[in-house]
Formats: C-alpha cells, sequence, structure tokens
C-alpha cells in the first residue's frame, strides 16, 4: 500500500486479502494470556474450534490455521471488519460498509480500552447504575427496571466516531489503534435523558462535569484500574440529545457496545460515551479519571509542527469533534460504463453542529459540485448525501468528498494539525473509479 499523505489513503478493502490483517505487534512476545473475554471467543471462532493452551499463547501471534488458509479472521457478527487489535478488542469498518442510513450492530466499530465484562451472570434489567460525585445531591443506585420505569423514553439517531479516527495518515506516525476512516457510525439508541436522572438525584449548584465508569476491566487485570473514565462538562449532559441507552436499533445492547446500559454523548470524541455503565458522578471541578488526564483525548492548545513534543500543560481536552463526511457508495476501485452516470453517496457529520454543505470532485479537487444533503433525522445524527456523476472520458478517476458545516469550516485536503497522539483526522475521503468506454 502506498502511502498518500494528505488525504485518506486508498485501502484495500478485499476480506480475501491477508494483508487486511492489520494486526499490532508492538506488545513484547512474553506477555502471556492475552485470549480473554471477546479476544477468545473470537479466536476460537474464527479457527473453528476452542483452544486449550490459550493462556500461553504469545500477544499478537496470528495462528497458523489463519495463516494458512484464506479465511480471514472475524468478530462473530461483525463480519467485514478490520481487526485492529485483539486485546483490547478493536476494530473498524471499511466504507462500503457504513452505507446502512442506521448502521446495524453489524457494522459498528468497536473499541475496547479493557476487558469487557462477563455476559452470563447479567440480568439487564437488575443491573445497577451508581450516582454520586461531590456535586451529587442524594447519591443514588438505580437498576436498569428504574430508569426504565422512572423515566420517559428517547430514541434517537446518534452518531458515535472515535476521536483517533484517521489515526494512520498522521506523520511523523502516533502511536494507538491505526484507523483509517472505519472508527465511526450512527445507530438508533433507545433510553432516557442524562437530564432527567441528574435531576432526580439533584445536581449542586457547584457541579461542572459529568463522568462515568464502567464495568470492563483494566487490561492490566489490576482491580484497582478503571480502564477509561471520563466525562463531559455539565453543560453537554444536560443536552436533550445525551442519554442513557439499554437499546440499539430495537434490540437490548449488544455485548461489545455496552451491555446492559451505556451513556451516548454524540458529536464529542466517543470515549465520552461509557459503555457498561456501573457509575456516574457529578463532579465539582474536571473529572480526573483514567484517560482524561495527561495526552490523552487532548490536542495542542495551540498548533505545533508536526513532530514536536507538547508538554501536559499545553495539551486541551477535545470537545466537539470537526466536520467530516464518507463516500459509503460505490466501493472504492469499482469499474463503471462512461455512459451512464455514477450514483454516487455518504454521509456527513459535523461534531455539535450540523452539516449545511456536501461537495465531491472527479478532477483532484480543481471543481466541486453540490451533492444533495439531508437533514438529519434529529439532532447529531449524520446527514445522507448523494449526487450522480458523470465522467468526461475513461480511464482513472478519484471521487472526492468534502463537508461544510454551519459555521462555514470546510474538511481539509491535507492533512489537519498534527497533534502527539494523532487524533482529529477530518481530512476528505477518497475513492478510486475506473471508468471503460
Ligand atoms: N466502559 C468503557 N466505555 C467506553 C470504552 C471502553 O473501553 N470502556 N471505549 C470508549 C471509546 S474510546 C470509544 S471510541 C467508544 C466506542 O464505542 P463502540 O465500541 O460501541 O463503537 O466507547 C467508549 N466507551
Ligand atoms: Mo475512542
Amino acid at each position: 500500500m502506498s502511502k498518500q499523505r494528505g488525504i485518506h489513503a486508498l485501502y484495500n478493502e478485499d476480506p480475501q486479502q491477508a494483508d487486511q490483517l492489520v494486526w499490532q505487534r508492538e506488545t513484547p512476545l512474553s506477555r502471556r494470556g492475552f485470549l480473554r473475554g471477546a479476544g477468545l471467543s473470537a479466536m476460537t471462532a474464527a479457527v473453528g474450534a476452542s483452544i486449550p493452551f490459550a493462556h500461553l499463547m504469545p500477544a499478537g501471534l496470528i495462528p497458523a490455521a489463519l495463516a494458512q488458509s484464506d479465511r480471514p479472521f472475524a468478530i462473530p457478527g461483525k463480519g467485514g471488519l478490520t481487526i485492529l487489535n485483539d486485546r483490547p478488542l478493536n476494530a473498524e469498518t471499511p466504507a462500503h460498509l457504513l452505507d446502512d442510513r442506521v448502521t446495524p450492530a453489524s457494522r459498528l466499530f468497536v473499541r475496547n480500552n479493557g476487558t469487557p465484562p462477563a455476559l452470563e451472570p447479567i440480568v439487564a434489567d437488575e443491573w445497577r447504575l451508581e450516582i454520586a460525585g461531590e456535586s451529587c445531591l442524594r447519591p443514588a443506585t438505580l437498576t436498569v427496571a428504574d430508569l426504565k420505569a422512572r423515566f420517559k423514553h428517547h430514541t434517537l439517531q446518534l452518531q458515535l466516531e472515535c476521536g483517533g479516527n484517521g489515526r494512520s495518515e498522521f506523520y511523523p506516525a502516533a502511536k494507538g489503534n491505526q484507523w483509517s476512516t472505519g472508527a465511526v457510525g450512527c445507530p438508533e439508541w433507545t433510553g432516557v435523558r442524562l437530564r432527567d436522572v441528574l435531576e432526580y438525584v439533584g445536581i449542586a449548584d457547584d457541579a461542572v462535569y459529568v463522568a462515568y465508569e464502567g464495568a470492563d476491566a483494566h487490561i492490566s487485570g489490576d482491580p484497582e484500574k478503571q480502564s477509561i473514565s471520563r466525562g463531559v462538562p455539565l453543560s453537554k449532559a444536560l443536552e436533550n440529545e445525551s442519554l442513557l441507552v439499554w437499546a440499539m436499533n430495537g434490540e437490548p445492547l449488544p455485548a461489545l457496545h455496552g451491555f446492559p446500559l451505556r451513556m451516548i454523548c454524540a458529536g464529542w470524541p466517543a470515549s465520552v460515551s461509557g459503555k457498561w455503565l456501573s457509575k456516574l458522578l457529578l463532579r465539582d471541578r474536571v473529572h480526573d479519571g483514567e484517560k482524561m488526564l495527561g495526552q490523552s483525548y487532548r490536542v495542542p492548545c495551540k498548533p505545533v509542527a508536526p513532530g514536536s513534543e507538547v508538554p501536559d500543560e499545553a495539551m486541551c481536552i477535545i470537545e466537539s469533534m470537526p466536520v467530516k463526511s464518507l463516500i459509503t457508495y460505490p466501493k472504492s476501485g469499482v469499474t463503471h460504463d462512461l455512459g451512464e452516470p455514477l450514483p454516487v453517496r455518504g454521509h456527513a457529520w459535523a461534531g455539535d453542529l450540523a452539516v449545511r454543505r456536501v461537495f465531491t470532485s472527479l478532477d483532484f479537487g480543481a471543481t466541486w459540485q453540490d451533492a444533495q444533503l439531508e437533514q438529519a433525522a434529529n439532532r447529531l445524527a449524520w446527514q445522507h448525501w448523494a449526487t450522480d456523476l458523470r465522467f468526461p472520458s475513461e480511464g482513472y478517476f478519484e471521487i472526492w468528498a468534502r463537508a461544510e458545516d454551519m459555521a462555514g469550516r470546510s474538511q481539509p485536503l491535507v492533512l489537519p494539525g498534527w497533534n502527539p497522539r494523532g487524533y482529529l483526522n477530518n481530512a476528505c475521503h477518497r475513492i478510486a473509479v475506473q471508468v471503460r468506454a
């Protein structure tokens, strides 16, 4: 794969190809026992048998059974996703598999920081959510059944995008999952408003932040540590679209997406949307949990030169995500007849804002045509766009898409502000088309 900096590189999306298996091999071979929870069940399904010595397998080892067959490693129920890491499990969705208007569970990316809780003993309605913190007036524990019974239900389409989506293109490279374009999706969620629950327990005047803790274990197995514990300013938590949800697309939350309860604060890095939600904290300060501090989910407050070392004090917490779009049809590499118009479509989103225009270009950005853009189903859902493109001749073309938000900000053609952890790459997406006469 030749790497083109500046716009999302064309990548091989053929699941039959071995290079589809992008494995991180930074983990030292001496680390044992990596196949746990979802990682083990996925690997077991992939090799078609249980793995008695799983606890002895070196981290990052691709089973020979897979290396020698053309059967791609897959997470059960997530066919076609690209696995970036199995411990913790991380998988992204090739752009053409994100074509659905509402993202089905089978096509939603997975981003785990730790080991998900075992599903077996969990009865959804009995799951307990503790609500506490310095600024909580009446700390309480509510079960999922209580949430369902006491508060009004809301169903919304809300988009989630990992803050590190697009990281693979930054140069100098940033450590972390090398997401290309697929750590994004927009399912429909059902639950109650976070605001209604917070008002029920009482919000003290000095409350400034709302944070979560989840029931997943830290990857080290250390019971004292959270895998991740983040949050949002009170104002974001109180928005109509900030929800505590138990259902996705009309079904109970899938195990990998936080069963039986998760938080959704759409439009911000998806790391604020806590899965396997066990605790909510009303904080009197900016939350200081795991992955809130240091360089996590932060970018330099002022732009820096690529490769710079940035001290922690000069890093600011990421809030609303930037404007972005994807081409989800056709699949990159398609062959098309010159005489026919080519229908092209995708989605666009812009953090807390709406998208006001989407453009496409066939000539490497020299000229741009307006695409038809739909309104969002509701605030913080992605918007669908479509256009029919006619090609001037046979040959190799690229379709580039570019969205612009309500504030007039556009996606860049080149890589946006380099940052040490490789967040917020919203450069234009592009696909290849071979036009034949
Ligand atoms: N408890 C818990 N919540 C979590 C995470 C996690 O590892 N544990 N990962 C976060 C991150 S970084 C992202 S991008 C989203 C991913 O959501 P998904 O796996 O449902 O797509 O969940 C967020 N919530
Ligand atoms: Mo993330």
